[in-house]
């Protein structure tokens, strides 16, 4: 069987096309590899861990009420990361504010955004769950704050995720196109195995929690009735619809055959002036990353997702993405409203 490539040795033949770069950002994302792996292990043990299964008695900035497995991913992903001397800060869907590296610890060039276990309300039924996270430049100096974190998806510099599914894969862009790897549970290595993912521009699946239909907005509301109608209706064929309710599985299956995922904004959170579910810096925007960078479309309805200004760490905004085709339409009907 041919040699398979080990994700330190694509990082490091990528890095050797950039002829500039210093190698801190594979020296950090071989940090958030490892933690990663941790956290696979964590969820790997799901009931045999009896510590780290059910609610803890705490509830995140969100409101949410915390899984015991939310608090021990978050810890594991800050302690594998900011003692590296790539970062000068963390944020995190579990942390109230952001937090920067412990003075102990060198300063690095980088800041990280994310959600240790995102979809954690599937761990105790069993069902995928994953790890996001998005890079961004630090600013050279100064104490780190919130604000430094309040940057355009634009300006990442690297976005990933790693599924905790029937296998762990981690799925990562550099700006420069999509690679996916599988974890050999073997050798421990993430390996090779989805080179230069590409979203089909067309699709007949779409992705969206149904039982909130009487609250979402026109658009969206018309395009689904669309799909329902299937091949009689305007659309012209038959659609299938998928929800696992873990935004990385969801949005791992239209990477690996097309599809639409939307949590649109709807009249309950407008009711509570909220900007939409999912958040801005450590969901909405590595996935926006992800998506184009795999050739699709990732779009509030309203504007570009990477072109969003955030203006709160743990801002929320309405999220349609996936194949190129269809998310220009359910745009395209965002605007003839
Ligand atoms: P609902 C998980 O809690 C999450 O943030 C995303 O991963 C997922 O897509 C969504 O919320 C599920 O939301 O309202 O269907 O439970």
């Amino acid at each position: 069987m041919s040699q398979r490539t080990s994700f330190y040795k694509f990082i490091s033949e990528e890095q050797r096309e950039h002829p500039f770069s210093s190698g801190k950002l594979t020296g950090l994302l071989l940090e958030v590899i490892s933690a990663c792996k941790k956290i696979a292990h964590l969820t790997g043990s799901g009931g045999l861990a009896s510590h780290a299964m059910g609610a803890a008695d705490s509830e995140n900035v969100q409101g949410e009420q915390q899984k015991k497995l939310d608090i021990l991913s978050n810890e594991l992903f800050v302690e594998s990361t900011q003692w590296c001397g790539y970062l000068a800060g963390l944020a995190s869907e579990e942390l109230d504010h952001s937090q920067p590296v412990p003075k102990e610890y060198p300063r690095g060039k980088y800041l990280i955004t994310f959600d240790p276990l995102d979809g954690s309300s599937n761990i105790d039924i069993n069902v995928s769950v994953g790890t996001i996270f998005s890079i961004l430049e630090a600013p050279d100096e100064g104490d780190i704050q919130d604000g430094d974190f309040l940057q355009q998806g634009l300006k990442q510099v690297c976005a990933g995720y790693c599924l905790y599914g029937t296998s762990t894969m981690l799925v990562l862009t550099t700006g420069r196109g999509v690679n996916g790897f599988t974890l050999d549970r073997t050798t421990g290595d993430f390996v090779l195995t989805m080179p230069d993912i590409q979203i089909p521009p067309d699709t007949s699946e779409y992705s969206i929690n149904q039982s909130y239909s009487r609250h979402w907005e026109p658009p969206v509301k018309r395009y689904v009735d669309e799909c329902l109608l299937g091949a009689e209706g305007p659309l012209g064929k038959n659609y299938n619809m998928r929800w696992v309710a873990s935004m990385v599985a969801d949005v791992h299956r239209l990477l690996c055959r097309g599809g639409v995922f939307m949590y649109p904004m709807d009249a309950r959170m407008a009711a509570k002036g909220e900007g939409g579910k999912l958040r801005l810096l450590y969901e909405a925007n590595p996935m926006s990353f992800i998506v184009e960078q795999a050739g699709g479309v990732a779009h509030t309805g309203y504007e570009r997702i990477m072109e969003v200004q955030p203006d709160a760490l743990h801002q929320r905004v309405p999220v349609i993405m996936g194949s190129r085709n269809e998310v220009e339409r359910i745009v395209s009907y965002h605007k003839d409203a």
